[in-house]
């Protein structure tokens, strides 16, 4: 079995896989910079309280994001994943401070399943969406790491309001290090950990959905609207389905063939048509 398979394999079996050092600490340094630029400027009634959310992360700062949101090394194991249909439903740079009152904390930030899921029904089904979290620091006990009930996005486990800040008998906890990349299942329960630290604990989310759904954040503004006139120049399907534009739409093939056989193909139409459109632009 290739490394590749494997990883869809052990994916489809926990609801989870871990990409490692997909960013280095310059880009760290950057991210961690652009939060605290956004804090600094979100002061008097904007100003959030216990954490720090900010969402259009690509409207906001297309430089910095746009690598992040377009990155082949996760797109392409997300393709093989809900096959060629990848859309940008949300970014999010996130910063939690150090808990204020360490006693009152509770053990658990609050177990959720992300946005688009439902409770599993006992087999597997392709997420409508995934989230690729990235930590901007190493996770340790005492920043709180990511904990995670395995096999939950399969198991209809299901959980009362009152225990949600709780432990859980199945957990696993993750201490992924800076520059790691989570990618979920939107249907796998999951919950960070209350800062302990005295530094703050910052994280990335990139949150991916089925490109017929859709979007959360909005691709209205001039830099998005830049970046779609950019990717509609060269061509560039996947980076158009990113930003909410499907253009070759599959959606109504018949769907007498396995997926997997047609994503394979509609991957390598896209590839050419954004090679030959490069090619074509040579003179
Ligand atoms: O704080 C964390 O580690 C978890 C973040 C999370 O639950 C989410 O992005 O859905």
């Amino acid at each position: 079995m290739t490394e590749d398979n494997h990883r869809i394999e052990t994916y489809r079996k926990n609801g989870y896989t871990v990409l490692e050092a997909v960013y280095n600490e310059a880009q760290m340094v950057a991210f961690r910079s652009e939060i605290d630029r956004l804090e600094s400027v979100h002061t008097g009634i904007h100003q959030q309280r216990r954490s720090w959310w900010f969402g259009n992360m690509l409207e906001r700062a297309p430089a910095l994001m746009w690598p992040v949101v377009n990155n082949p090394v996760i797109l392409d194991v997300i393709e093989q994943v809900i096959g060629p249909h990848i859309q940008l439903d949300n970014l999010t740079l996130a910063a939690f401070p150090p808990e204020e009152d360490d006693d009152a904390a509770a053990e658990v930030s609050g177990w959720h399943r992300d946005r688009w899921a439902h409770m599993p029904t006992g087999v597997y089904e392709r997420p409508l969406a995934l989230n690729a979290i990235c930590y901007l620091q190493d996770l340790s006990d005492e920043n709180g790491p990511l904990r995670i009930v395995p096999e939950s996005h399969i198991d209809s486990i299901a959980l009362e309001d009152d225990l949600r800040q709780s432990f859980h008998p199945e957990e696993t906890l993750i201490y992924l290090k800076a520059g790691d990349v989570i990618l979920t299942h939107n249907g796998l329960m999951h919950s960070g950990t209350p800062n302990r630290s005295n530094l703050k604990r910052y994280f990335l989310s990139v949150y991916y959905n089925c490109s017929w759904l859709k979007h959360t954040d909005t691709y209205e503004g001039p830099n998005c609207q830049q970046l779609i006139r950019e990717a509609r120049e060269r061509n560039d399907r996947r980076a158009l389905r990113l930003l909410g534009e499907d253009v070759a739409s599959r959606c109504n093939t018949g769907f007498l063939r396995p997926d997997e056989e047609r994503w394979r193909e509609w991957i390598e139409e896209d590839r050419q048509a954004l090679e030959t459109n490069s090619t074509e632009g040579v003179h």
